[in-house]
């Protein structure tokens, strides 16, 4: 592709901000320090944490760059940015979670494999740019098509960047072709974030925010986009990323009897602690993020500082000044929300936090029951244990 390419080797990677904690240097993977994740509702650019599977693409000639959209459509088409821009520029703020979100916890219970992230593998951010829906119709795509005459069911987003996993091929993945074209469902080919133009860690020039599933499906530096009949066949569809039970390991593991997660369940972690924190006895703040799949709201976060057995209800916001309503039109659907609870803590003791979605869906109380050998989606009760340091009088 003209104007954007993907290095094979990392020596011209980006600056980042040195408070990240790296879980891998190359290719670069590192999350915030989780008390740094709750200080704003929208995640700062340099403290949304990057998950990247090879060294970070290059724009040499962003005049030349342009995405080509072919398959199983009419009309194919190279688009550029000013194409791109041209079209209505819509805002959407959405969280994007790393399906491997809270992995090391998993890890405790038996060992899994993948990048060991903490409760940060996740942020919530102002994405900008064109909807795919509006790009799609450029090609011949009607809005809310389910197929096109030629048989093309699923949009299929190719990056540039060389992963090892496709043997030095780009990363890629598909997302239907009912949600690509479905105005509602928000799906964008975002060139901001928070405002300013994307940067180079997160997919500049353009990349795709597909809210509500997993972040492994928002391509970043896009390079082409294919209508195709079946899903992408891409290794990160078909061989990673998706859930199996806990009595699957690696002798037995059959990869096709499992569907590409999409959708992500309900989530919630505290993060204004750590594990483990010394306390002095008394008032503490419990403050944190609860997010669900799929556009569905937070009904209730629970707040447990007797390690579950009873519990109290955390209050919930998103934008300042406006009441967090789980399936209010002034509630950003496809955003977190931050919690934030007091409670008297008079004796050393467990901190739990488990969020309730809309449709009643409840994280699991233990990770053993969700356990799975790539470690994705651990959504179980968040805990935290706190002492308390009784100071000498
Ligand atoms: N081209 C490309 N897109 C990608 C990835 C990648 O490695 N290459 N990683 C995916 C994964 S697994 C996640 S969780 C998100 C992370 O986006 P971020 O780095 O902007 O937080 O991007 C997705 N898109
Ligand atoms: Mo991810």
């Amino acid at each position: 592709m003209p104007g954007l390419r993907g290095p094979s080797d990392y020596k011209q990677e980006p600056s980042r901000h040195p408070a990240l904690v790296i879980n891998a240097k190359e290719p670069f993977n590192a999350e915030p320090h989780r008390s740094d994740l709750v200080s704003s509702y929208v995640t700062p650019v340099e403290f949304f944490y990057k998950r990247n599977h090879g060294p970070i693409p290059i724009v040499d000639d962003i005049d030349k760059y342009s995405v080509s959209i072919a398959g199983l459509i009419g009309h194919p088409k190279d688009l550029y940015m000013k194409d791109i821009r041209k079209l209505p520029k819509y805002t959407v703020t959405a969280t994007l979670q790393c399906a491997g979100n809270r992995r090391t916890a998993m890890s405790k219970t038996r060992t899994v494999k993948g990048v060991g992230w903490d409760i940060a593998a996740i942020g919530n951010a102002v994405w900008s740019g064109a909807k795919l829906a509006d790009v799609l119709e450029l090609v011949g795509i009607h809005k809310c098509s389910h197929v096109t005459p030629s048989g093309g069911k699923h949009v299929e987003f190719v990056s540039i960047d060389k992963c090892k996993e496709e043997n030095g091929g780009p990363y890629k993945a598909s997302i239907p072709l009912s949600q690509a074209t479905n105005p509602e469902a928000d799906v964008l080919l975002a060139y901001e974030m928070n405002g300013e133009t994307l940067n180079r860690d997160h997919g500049y020039p353009l990349r795709v925010i597909v809210p509500g599933i997993i972040g492994a499906r928002s391509v970043k530096w896009l390079d082409s986009i294919s209508i195709i009949a079946e899903e992408c066949q891409g290794f990160f569809m078909q061989k990673d990323y998706k859930m199996f039970p806990p009595s699957v390991n690696w002798d037995n593991i059959n990869w096709s009897t499992r569907r590409p997660q999409m959708d992500f369940p309900v989530q919630s972690a505290i993060c204004s602690l750590e594990d483990v924190n010394m306390v002095k006895p008394g008032k503490i703040k419990i403050k944190g993020y609860a997010v669900s799949g799929g556009g569905r709201g937070i009904e209730r976060v629970d707040i447990s500082i007797d390690g579950g057995k009873t519990w109290a209800e955390a209050s919930k916001t998103q934008n300042p000044g406006i009441p967090y309503i789980s399936d209010a039109e002034t509630s950003d659907k496809w955003a977190w929300v931050l919690f934030e609870a007091e409670a008297d803590i008079p004796q050393s003791t467990e901190i739990v936090a488990k969020a309730v979605d809309i449709a009643g869906n409840v994280q699991p109380e233990n990770v053993e029951v969700i356990w799975n050998l790539r470690g994705i989606l651990n959504t179980s009760w968040h805990r935290v244990h706190v002492r308390i340091a009784h100071s000498k009088l």
